[in-house]
């Protein structure tokens, strides 16, 4: 496989609302990342995907854009974009922007025109629909796709008498694919980003795009990879950067579909497999089943063995998932250590990895006693279908699932020391604090060599300036103890050098036979137990965790 810049890389995604306020105003903004910008290069992290910045409404925090070639002010100026650029530059990190294309804010000049009339030059930039009459003349909408928010996929609008078609909220409307006056403005806007030196994209539902609303078709329209090829070719393909989309529903086969370089699509995908595992059938996130380890074990040594001609991502978290330690981890007495498997066990894989801020010191989910204490526009949304349209959740039920995987979850901010609002901000935060910040900050991470930021650290450098480096990035990954009830264990191995990784998933005790190649020569590349002893048979503490190297 033709070697590229970002196989080797670790990517911080930063949700800008909550990282860090530089102007008292208790919202994070762009001055605020500038001041941070040592804190990541001291992590190792190469690229920063920034969760978006432009001019918005903020009724989904951003991922509701009413202008792409402007900053929301509530993050700051275009001045200060071009000086997070240049500071991020001059540190070797490059920034990867979010690219939210499948919709726009219903506060967007093109939205605003098209409504205005049936006839106007933006109309056909968005999807429109009569719906039909009923016997008594009144107009009844089109079928209802489900929204993803809550509610209804259509929108009545007076002005015109017709629908418009929303996945997500009434004011993100969907954009129209098929109109290619708005592909080519999508694309011209792409390359002023991509001349302003970026160093890539994270795009928004990409998998959306192709979208058949009469068919009934949301996701992977049989367009979809015409119109990527089309995006390829018309901008960031004509630049060396990292393009990552997402695309909740992908397979190892459809993320080779994106991600095989002879295709000239996306450098990788975001799939969503191993993270949704623990969903109920019918009431997903809101009402979770216990995780099927042995399932993971399984579906995550798929995406190892199975994307031969594309790239993986590697990740646990990002602004839309809850925290892993306290989602599958121990976010209690084994804090710690079971961050730190998590870290060792995913940074071992083949794959970019992708550290969400706050993971970086093992950030927990949070707790508020009142539904009105939560911001997530998800949350609120589907909170009144079902809860209180069609009753199948009660509230308790319901906030069971908030509290275990609501976005919220994700969205509080950073904690960086142990002062009023954890050092995020001077002022009220737009979202309460998590009140653990006293113990978790990165103040005292730097502090203590033991911490999971060291365990990070350590793994970047791995990753990126070891001799094991073209091991972890290229080599081959083998599944061991398949139906181990406590341990994910797997090697990855090249001409030169074999690894053992090994991880108790669990907060029982375990153990573990280390294969005989590895029990006399190796050495301790990484371990969560500092007086590991490498024998035959090796008991484990819980969320005990280590990786073994060898010639
Ligand atoms: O998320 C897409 C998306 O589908 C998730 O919101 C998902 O539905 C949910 O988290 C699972 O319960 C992207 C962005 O990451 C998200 O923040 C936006 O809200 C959404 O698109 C709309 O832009
Ligand atoms: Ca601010």
């Amino acid at each position: 496989m033709e070697q590229k810049w970002w196989h080797k890389s670790v990517v911080y995604q930063i949700y800008p609302r909550s990282f860090m306020d530089s102007n008292g105003d208790g919202i994070g903004d762009i001055q605020g990342i500038i001041s941070k910008l040592d804190y990541l290069e001291k992590l190792g992290i190469d690229v920063i995907w920034l969760s978006p910045v432009y001019q918005s409404p903020m009724d989904d925090n951003g991922y509701d854009i009413s202008d792409y070639q402007d900053i929301a002010k509530e993050f700051g100026t275009m001045a200060d974009m071009d000086e997070l650029l240049e500071e991020a530059g001059t540190r070797g990190i490059k920034i990867i922007m979010d690219l939210v294309v499948n919709h726009s804010s219903d506060e967007h000049k093109w939205f605003l025109e098209a409504k205005k009339s049936v006839d106007n030059h933006y109309r056909d930039y968005y999807i429109w629909r009569e719906g039909k009459r009923d016997e008594d003349g009144n107009r009844i909408p089109p079928k209802d796709l489900g929204s993803a928010f809550g509610g209804s996929t259509w929108e009545y609008d007076e002005t015109t008498d017709m629908y418009y078609f929303h996945i997500f909220s009434k004011k993100q409307p969907d954009l129209n694919w098929e109109n290619e006056t708005l592909r080519q403005e999508i694309y011209d806007m792409m390359n002023w980003w991509l001349e302003k030196g970026i160093g890539g994209f994270r795009m928004d539902v990409i998998d959306l795009i192709g979208k058949e609303v009469d068919k009934g078709i949301k996701e992977n329209g049989p367009r979809l990879h015409d119109l990527i090829k089309e995006m390829h070719e018309s901008s960031f393909g004509n630049y060396d950067v990292l393009t990552v989309g997402e695309t909740w529903g992908a397979s190892p086969a459809s993320a080779t579909r994106y991600s095989d370089p002879d295709r000239k699509e996306l450098s990788m995908i975001f799939q969503f497999e191993h993270m949704v595992l623990d969903w109920h059938s019918v009431h997903g996130k809101w009402k979770p089943v216990g995780l099927d380890f042995i399932r993971l074990k399984r579906v995550m040594s798929k995406w190892q063995t199975d994307l031969t001609k594309g790239w993986n991502s590697l990740f646990w978290n990002n602004h839309d998932l809850p925290r892993i330690v306290s989602r599958w981890g121990n976010d209690g007495d084994h804090r710690e250590t079971s961050a730190k498997m998590f870290a060792i066990l995913l940074h071992m894989m083949k794959g970019t990895p992708y550290i969400y801020q706050g993971e970086e010191i093992g950030m927990t989910n949070v707790k508020f006693s009142r539904l009105e204490d939560y911001n997530d526009i998800e949350i609120h949304g589907t909170y009144k279908d079902k809860v209180l349209r069609d009753e199948e959740l009660t509230h308790e039920e319901f906030m069971r699932g908030v509290y275990q995987n609501g976005r919220d979850n994700a969205r509080t901010p950073m904690q960086w020391n142990n002062q009023e609002h954890a050092g995020f901000t001077t002022g009220n935060p737009w979202l309460q604090v998590n009140e653990n910040y006293e113990q978790i900050n990165v103040k005292e991470a730097l502090c203590d060599k033991r911490s999971i930021f060291y365990t990070y650290q350590k793994l970047i450098e791995l990753r990126k300036n070891s001799k094991y480096s073209d091991t972890i990035i290229y080599g081959d990954y083998t599944l061991l103890y398949r139906n181990h009830p406590e341990v994910f264990a797997y090697t990855r191995a090249d001409e030169n050098y074999k690894l053992l990784v090994v991880a108790n998933f669990t907060d029982t005790f375990s153990e573990i036979v280390i294969p005989d190649e590895f029990i006399n020569g190796s050495e301790i590349v990484i371990s969560t137990d500092k007086e590991l002893s490498v024998r035959e048979s090796i008991r484990l503490d819980p969320y005990e965790s280590f990786v073994l190297g060898l010639e």
